[in-house]
């Protein structure tokens, strides 16, 4: 037994815009998450994440908050989410939420009162600064440092009202909010303490390596091919977020039962991630770091890079190895900013796509730390057949295309290919319940195509099949949850340097796991040191179990010996 409750748990992620709709507006809502909790039940998953619920004008689909005390009218009102909750903790499961608050959006009536005027009270809650020196207010280069946005274009937008400009290192909707200011810091922990006191048991933070910046905002590196400077040295892992998110414990969670806190830090490091996660110094409990799904990313943003499994390996020892004494890791292969594991490490055709799937979720999920399964994940669900640009949705789709195709010059094509691969619509696309209309996921018109699939890959085929992913996946919750060495057991690679396989082993006491993952196509030999023989099969994703460890394409299996 572990004294931290997190550490043996599961956790389910939502995207309730994607997930199911009960009244028929072609948008998922809370009465349909409701309606489905026997699905999570069923899956043994221990809590739930809703990424945001809040108010928003859903630019960036929720993750630009307008009132972070309320739930948006399309999702439900506050009293259906007390039901939800309600419904949750009845089955045994708790629920997170998401806090979007490096940013917030700009029809926040924070931002309103601060665009209002130079000197009204809230001026100072966001980033607003003159034009770069001798520079008139939107000429070109006269924004106050060349920072790009990640979703395209320039980070600073002009607020004719003022004539100064403001910061959003999202869309020109999400403003950056000035954590400098330590009233915006208060208001953001009363929201925090106000949500806690409502029932929900921890917060995945958005971004929240983003909250500090460097003074005064620095220009950032040129970057070949780029129209804009990589600000990021100036706001990732600013100089005082150690400070900023101890400021937060000490203010929301210290005094409370242990809740469940995970910090969303793109371009965090080990070193960094071991201080962020220490217990003894009370900032979360785990990040999610990106490197291994940044693992088949070049330079160039848009050159497709093939997955080199010995790279991938490295990166995950480099976070185990790194985390086992001190702090503790997050393991995910999928959210909603992901394209679908299964196509992008595994492969969806028909041959592959079950055994695939189960492949790469044994692997993850056998390593030591928090696993988080994406809506979904859990069926094997695909990437989108996606053609033209008309196709996408999400505004980082957009405002990338926009920019690549438009003053940077590259082809549609060239971009498109990649956006396919990799694009987050990928993700959002509805999940498949059953083989009626639109998959079941709605009676209207679905924001955005269902998978064409759905008829073969939908959650009720899936539940009927003892083969299933979903009862695999299931299986391997059920494992972390009866099998301590999952939870608590040392982690050692075997074979660092094998392209095909990917293995190594748990040890905790007596107790020993050996873990073997195909990520080949092709049958492999698994040649060890150690003599295996004689160990007891605990698991494996096949129908026959594997002759002297010669594994069939996409094969994986976990052994046990005392
Ligand atoms: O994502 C942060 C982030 O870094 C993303 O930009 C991600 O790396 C990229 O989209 C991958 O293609 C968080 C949320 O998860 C994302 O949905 C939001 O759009 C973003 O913050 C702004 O809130």
């Amino acid at each position: 037994m572990t004294d931290l409750w997190w550490k043996s748990a599961v956790v389910y992620q939502i995207y309730p815009r994607s997930f199911a709709d009960a009244d028929g507006d072609g948008m998922g809502d809370l009465r349909g998450i409701i309606a489905h909790l026997d699905h999570l039940a069923e899956l043994g998953v221990d809590v739930i994440w809703l990424s945001p619920i809040y108010p928003s004008p859903q630019d960036d689909n929720g993750y630009d908050i307008s009132d972070y005390q309320d739930i948006e009218p399309v999702f439900g009102t506050l009293e259906i989410f007390d039901e939800l909750l309600a419904g949750v903790h009845a089955r045994g499961m708790k629920l997170v939420m998401d806090l979007v608050v490096n940013h917030s959006s700009d029809e926040h009536p924070w931002f309103v009162e601060s665009r209002s005027s130079k000197d009204n009270p809230k001026r100072d809650w966001y980033w607003w600064q003159p034009a770069r020196e001798g520079l008139e207010p939107g000429t070109p280069g006269a924004e106050p440092t060349n920072w790009g946005s990640v979703f395209g274009g320039s980070a600073w937008e002009l607020d004719e009202k003022t004539g100064e400009y403001y910061l959003h290192l999202f869309s020109k909707k999400q403003p950056d909010l000035n954590w400098e200011n330590p009233e915006v810091r208060e208001a953001v922990y009363a929201m925090m303490n106000w949500w806690l006191d409502r029932g929900i048991d921890g917060f995945r933070m958005d971004v929240i390596n983003m909250i500090s910046k460097v003074l005064p905002l620095p220009d950032g590196r040129v970057v070949a091919g780029s129209s804009y400077g990589d600000g990021s040295a100036g706001f990732i892992n600013g100089p005082r977020l150690h400070e900023f998110l101890q400021e937060m414990h000490a203010k929301v969670f210290a005094g409370r039962d242990a809740k469940l806190t995970v910090g969303e830090m793109p371009g965090v490091t080990v070193d960094e991630a071991i201080l962020f996660t220490d217990p003894a110094r009370h900032e979360v409990d785990m990040v999610f770091q990106f490197d291994h799904v940044w693992a088949d990313r070049g330079a160039d943003p848009w050159l497709l890079m093939p997955l080199q499994l010995t790279n991938l390996k490295a990166i995950f020892n480099r976070w185990q190895a790194g985390l086992a004494e001190v702090g503790w890791n997050s393991l995910y292969w999928n959210n909603h900013d992901q394209p679908r594991a299964v196509s992008r490490y595994g492969d969806d055709s028909p041959d592959h796509r079950v055994a695939s799937a189960k492949m790469l979720g044994t692997v993850l999920h056998l390593h030591r730390g928090t696993p988080y399964v994406y809506q979904g994940e859990e069926l094997g669900m695909t990437n989108f057949p996606f053609r033209t640009i008309d196709d996408f949705r999400d505004i980082e789709a957009l405002g990338q295309y926009a920019q690549a195709t438009g003053q940077e010059g590259r082809s549609p094509e060239e971009v498109l290919t990649v956006l396919r691969a990799r694009g987050r619509d990928n993700a959002r696309t509805p999940m498949q319940w059953d083989t009626s209309e639109h998959a079941g996921f709605t009676t209207g018109t679905p924001w955005l195509a269902v998978n064409p699939n759905y008829p073969e890959i939908n959650a009720e085929a899936a539940r009927a099949d003892p083969d299933s992913v979903f009862h695999y996946y299931r299986k391997l919750i059920e494992l972390r949850h009866t099998e301590p060495t999952v939870v608590d057991g040392d982690f050692t690679m075997v074979l660092p340097n094998h392209e095909q396989l990917y293995a190594f082993t748990r040890r905790l006491g007596d107790t020993e796991l050996l873990v073997i993952g195909n990520f080949s196509g092709s049958a492999v030999k698994a040649e060890l040191d150690d003599d295996w023989s004689g160990a007891e099969l605990l698991l494996t994703n096949l129908a026959t179990a594997p002759q002297d460890l010669t594994l069939e394409p996409w094969q994986a299996v976990i052994y046990r010996r005392v």
